[in-house]
Formats: structure tokens, sequence, C-alpha cells
């Protein structure tokens, strides 16, 4: 077996840390009948034309996990041991590793569980009674009344009249703990089965698992709630890479993107975050926007003055920031959330404070956090897109930056000045373009 490529001094700079944080953090998986492969390491690496998976493996000693050849790369998984053995041997060509880190939130969680609050609306489970498609009567969202300001706020109504098509023909993927598949909001809503994972487990059920009003079980269900009251006609493609306490491997993120984009998806929602950027996800978002696909994240709950990754690369030069956006969240008033997180990288703000959406089993539930500003804005993206206007994906999202409604004329905003997007998503404004 040929060592693991390890030479240069960046990687073993890079390697260095990140094994000496990799002690004991190899995760059991349980649950499901056939355990997904969960590696320590992963890397991208380059593949040519002839090379074949067992030639990979005996170079890079690793095991090849998902193969674009097309594309010219690979996804390998490594163990410490694998690691290791490449370090003390002299490779020849630099490859990029990272830890596996377990270490992405949905972002809606933190907020809701760091302020106590109910899940549940009134701290009690409400059936849910709403027929999807139904929309607006008389100025009143009748979808789920409970929410007419916040889509007041946000000019739902004006947009919804303008984009008749209500965001038909457009796949939207939501990356997260996966959706309730049988709720009632979503009949006729999800994508072809063929096209559901569950990269956690391994399987193609992504429906939701856990326990009702613990971790992250039903954060999935709510994102994907709220694309569809933004976008009604819109496609859900639900990808499962978090578990039920709401954390998941930076590789399932990474292979979920890809998943998406092969699937057609023309928007990807990931309203969760980390603390630290990963190589293999960043490799898969400008993949991502080199086919056009925008790619939408949550800002992070722990109002701090910088986001979580990869909001916090929404902004970087070129394709990958062009079709990324980062997402805050404001409150009925336009202030910032007190939960928010904020800072340069962040270019939009979108109420996500109390908004009504399905829950599992039949339930409707409230969830507060970035993780619910993000859909809004991927929803109403998807708005935009079905109306089929000739405007590429990357124009559109600059669009809607851009036509946001001014939030720092409020005097409390103004400690915040510049650090909380261009303003607040404005679909009133943006669909009078
Ligand atoms: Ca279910
Ligand atoms: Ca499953
Ligand atoms: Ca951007």
């Amino acid at each position: 077996m040929k060592p693991f490529p390890a030479s240069s001094p960046a990687v073993l700079a890079l390697l260095v840390p990140l094994l000496l944080s990799a002690c004991g953090q190899m995760k059991a998986v349980g649950g499901g009948t056939e355990a997904a492969y969960r590696p320590e390491f992963v890397a991208q690496v380059p593949l040519s034309a002839g090379l074949s998976t067992a030639s990979l493996e005996a170079t890079y000693g690793g095991r090849v996990l998902s193969e674009a050849r097309g594309e010219g790369y690979a996804l390998m998984g490594f163990s410490q041991g694998e690691v290791r053995s490449g370090l003390s041997a002299q490779g020849t060509q630099a490859v990029r590793v990272e830890r596996n880190r377990d270490v992405f939130q949905g972002g809606g969680l933190t907020a809701t569980m760091s302020a106590r609050r109910t899940v549940w609306i009134n701290g009690e489970f409400t059936t849910w009674a709403s027929a999807r498609r139904t929309v607006w009567i008389n100025g009143v969202f009748d979808f789920l009344p409970q929410n007419t300001g916040t889509f007041q706020q946000i000019g739902l109504e004006a947009a919804q009249a303008r984009a008749s098509n209500l965001g038909a023909g457009i796949k939207v993927a939501v990356i997260d703990t996966g959706v309730d598949i049988e709720h009632p909001a979503f009949a006729g809503a999800l994508a072809p089965q063929n096209e559901w994972r569950d990269f956690r487990d391994n399987d193609t059920n992504p429906d939701e698992e856990g326990v009702l009003g613990e971790g992250g079980y039903g954060h999935g269900t709510a994102v994907a709630g709220i694309v569809l009251q933004v976008a009604p006609r819109a496609t859900i493609l639900p990808l499962r890479v978090l578990g039920p306490d709401g954390s998941g491997d930076v590789l399932h993120v990474a292979q979920a993107i890809d998943w998406a984009v092969k699937s057609g998806a023309r928007i990807i929602n990931l309203s969760l975050g980390t603390d630290s950027r990963s190589n293999v996800v960043q490799d898969a978002v400008a993949r991502a926007a080199a086919r056009g696909v925008l790619v939408i994240s949550s800002a992070g709950n722990d109002n701090l003055g910088s986001l979580t990754y990869p909001a916090n690369d929404a902004t970087s030069a070129g394709p990958a920031g062009d079709y990324s956006l980062s997402v805050g969240s404001v409150d009925g008033g336009d202030l910032k959330s007190s939960f928010s997180n904020y800072g340069k990288a962040l270019e939009i703000v979108a109420p996500a404070e109390n908004v009504y959406t399905p829950g599992p089993d039949n339930l409707l539930v409230s969830w507060s956090g970035t993780s619910m500003a993000a859909p809004m804005v991927t929803g109403s993206l998807a708005l935009a897109l079905g109306e089929n206007l000739g405007v590429s994906s990357r124009d559109m999202a600059k669009g809607l930056v851009e036509k946001t409604t001014d939030i720092y004329r409020n005097e409390m905003n103004k400690a915040y000045k510049d650090k909380l997007g261009k303003g607040r998503l404005d679909l009133a404004r943006f669909s009078a373009q």
C-alpha cells in the first residue's frame, strides 16, 4: 500500500491539530439496520479518468465514499490509523484531510432551547388543521392564520399574487433532520421517492426520527413547512443529515449537497452551521454554484458578532459566494432577534420568531431561530424562480438582497450598523421589480 500523501508542510499543519482533537471522538452509530459508515476523517481527492476505485484506495489508504468521474473528484473516508500511517510516510501529493466533525447543528434548535421556549404552541400539542393550497383570504394568510403578521411584514401577499406559479417546478433541497414524510402539509409537495436520501442512517427514507419535544426532532419538518408556506407549489427534496439531537457530519452535508445538485434542486436550504470552515463542504458548495444552484444558510443563534459556517463564507469572492446567501433573524418590528448572530458576512435578515409551521405526527408547532429565517429566503427565491423570467438564479439572489427594507433607520439596530445585511426581506418590493 502506498503512503498517505502528507508531505507538504501545509497539510502537516492541518493534520496535527486535527489528530490531537480527534482522540476518543469516534462515535457509534445506532438505530438503523444497516449503519452508515462514519469515518473519523474525510478528504476530497482528484480522480482521473483511468483510475479505479481500488487504485484510489491503494493510493490514499482510505475508503472511497462517493465518486464523481465526470467532475474528476472522489470523497474518501479515513480512520485515525490510516491518517497516522500516512503522516509517517513520504507522500507526493497534497490532499486536505479534515476531521469528520459531528458539530453541525440545526440553527433553530439552539435559540429555542437557550430561551427555554416551548416548541409547541402554548405548551400544548396542536393538531394540524390547515389546507395547504389555500393561501390568502382578505389579507389573512389562510394557510396558517397565525403567521399573518409575519407574512404581512415581508409583503408575501403581494408577491404571491404576482408570482402566480407559486414556485411550481422549483425543487428545493432541505438538508436537515429529515421531514415528516406523512404530514398532510407535504401531500403532493415532495420530490419523487427515488430521490430521497437519509445520509445519517444510510437508507432511502429521510423521515424524521426522534421524540416529541426533545432535541432537534421536527426541525427539518419546520424548515420545509416554511419554504412551502412562502412558495406553496415548490417541490421539497428531503435529505437527512442531522440526527435527533440536531447534529451531523460534515461528510454527510457535503454528500447531500452533491446529491441535491444531481437531483436537479435549484435551491439548497442549510438551516445548520458549525463554528469552523469545512473544505469538503465548501468544495461541494462551489460545485453547486458552478451549476447555478443557490445555497441559503442560517447565521446561527448565539448572538455573536460572527456567523457560523457556511453562512460566514456566503460573501466570499467568486461563484461560491455569489450563489450563497447568509440569513439572520429580526423580530416583528425589524429589530435584531436577541439570538441572531450578526457580522459583515450577513447579507439579509428575515422575521423568524414564533413562526408557525408543521410539526411531526400531524402537529402544528411554532419555532424561533435563524433556521426559520433561511427558509423564508429560500421560499422567496423559489417563488421568484418559478416565474421563469429568464433571470439567472445568481441575479435573483442579488436582487432579493438589494430590494430589501432598510432596518438601520431604527435606533435600536444602530449598534449593528452594516452587520445585519443589506436589510430585511421585502417581497412586495422585490416582486415589483
Ligand atoms: Ca413520520
Ligand atoms: Ca431513515
Ligand atoms: Ca453571497
